[in-house]
């Protein structure tokens, strides 16, 4: 059952590319969102040769060391570890403010001093309000609650999708620093998918149990949701959550990637590419053998995507279960 690899491979470098240079040019860095955008378009003018290596990201015009290093952790690890803590955790934000230069140089050094002083976007502002609520973690039956309210009203929109709580709780953990929940549905295409999310969004957000959305992905395919949930009396600690909606092709990779943890999830992905394949969120593929000369974009065959056992069988590693996937 071989399938085409759904994007090509300098293709998803060039949208991670693209998704920090946008975060970037959001925080007025102009001198990097400008090394970027010569990137990527360096990378557009390959035309499908895929950029693999360091000394092929050093050849392209435009592409120095920082860079060329970028390029190679989006090809062996399908993403910017620096963009993701980004997008996902509103205190990183916080970090970034309390060591932006300008902030320091300011003057601002506590975090009183942000709050009054600095022009914050609104995702920025939410976490600063509820920083000490996102600093604590969330006991496991609370976040099982927080998975059963989810649960319950996905039934109600669609009696065929179902909900599974992943990351630390999957893996068992005592208590979690936040919820992350996926959402899929038997046969059900990507706009399905995505009018399922905003569905669910829209009557969690009724029900005063979704506070606020706080994803500040642009280029994201519109199947994640990042946000804060609350559970219990009015002055109940918001929580933050993240839903992803998986096509249920995808289920065993997608619950390989979002249980994790990280590091984990790293050691997996460089077996694979030691192996010559390639895995991520979406499915554990054959990749183009590293030889020399040109090499084309869309020759990664999917070999698995469905099971999680299967992913690990390919790649020739015993099954792990998530309790033991912590490295
Ligand atoms: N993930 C990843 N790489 C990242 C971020 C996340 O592979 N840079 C995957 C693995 C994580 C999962 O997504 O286990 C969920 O991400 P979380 O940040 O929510 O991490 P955990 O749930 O593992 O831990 P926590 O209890 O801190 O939420
Ligand atoms: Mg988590
Ligand atoms: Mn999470």
């Amino acid at each position: 059952h071989f399938q085409c690899m759904p994007q090509n491979p300098t293709g998803r470098t060039i949208q991670v590319l693209e998704e920090m240079m946008h975060l970037y040019d959001d925080m007025k860095d102009q001198w990097r969102t400008r090394s970027y955008r010569i990137a990527i378009s360096s990378l557009k003018k390959t035309q499908g040769r895929f950029v693999a290596t360091y000394e092929d990201a050093m050849a392209l015009s435009g592409v120095g060391d920082r860079l060329a290093k970028k390029i190679v952790e989006i090809v062996t690890t399908d993403r910017l570890q620096r963009l993701e803590y980004a997008k996902l955790d509103p205190s990183d934000q916080l970090l970034k403010l309390f060591h932006a230069r300008k902030f320091v140089a300011a003057g601002y050094k506590t975090l009183d001093d942000v709050k009054s002083h600095a022009t914050l976007t609104a995702p920025q502002s939410i976490g600063l309000a509820h920083y000490h609520d996102f600093q604590q973690r969330i006991p496991r039956a609370e976040v099982a609650q927080h998975g059963e309210i989810v649960a319950q009203a996905l039934q109600q929109l669609d009696p065929t999708a179902t909900s599974h709580i992943m990351g630390s709780y999957r893996r068992g953990n005592p208590d979690c620093g936040d919820i992350d929940i996926i959402i899929t549905k038997p046969g059900a295409a990507a706009t399905e998918l995505r009018s399922l999310l905003d569905g669910l969004v829209a009557a969690l957000t009724a029900r005063d149990f979704l506070m606020c959305g706080l994803a500040i992905a642009r280029h994201d395919d519109g199947t994640k949701w990042h946000g804060a949930s609350r559970v219990g009396a009015d002055d109940a600690p918001w929580r933050r959550i993240d839903f992803l909606a998986v096509p249920g092709e995808e289920l065993g990779a997608a619950f390989l990637y979002f249980t994790g943890n990280d590091v984990f999830n790293r050691s997996m992905r460089l077996l694979a590419s030691k192996k010559g394949m390639r895995l991520n969120q979406r499915g554990l593929y054959a990749d183009v053998m590293r030889g020399e000369g040109r090499r084309k974009m869309n020759e990664g065959a999917l070999l698995e995507s469905k099971s999680e056992e299967k992913i690990f069988e390919i790649l020739g590693v015993p099954y792990r279960p998530p309790e033991h996937r912590i490295c």
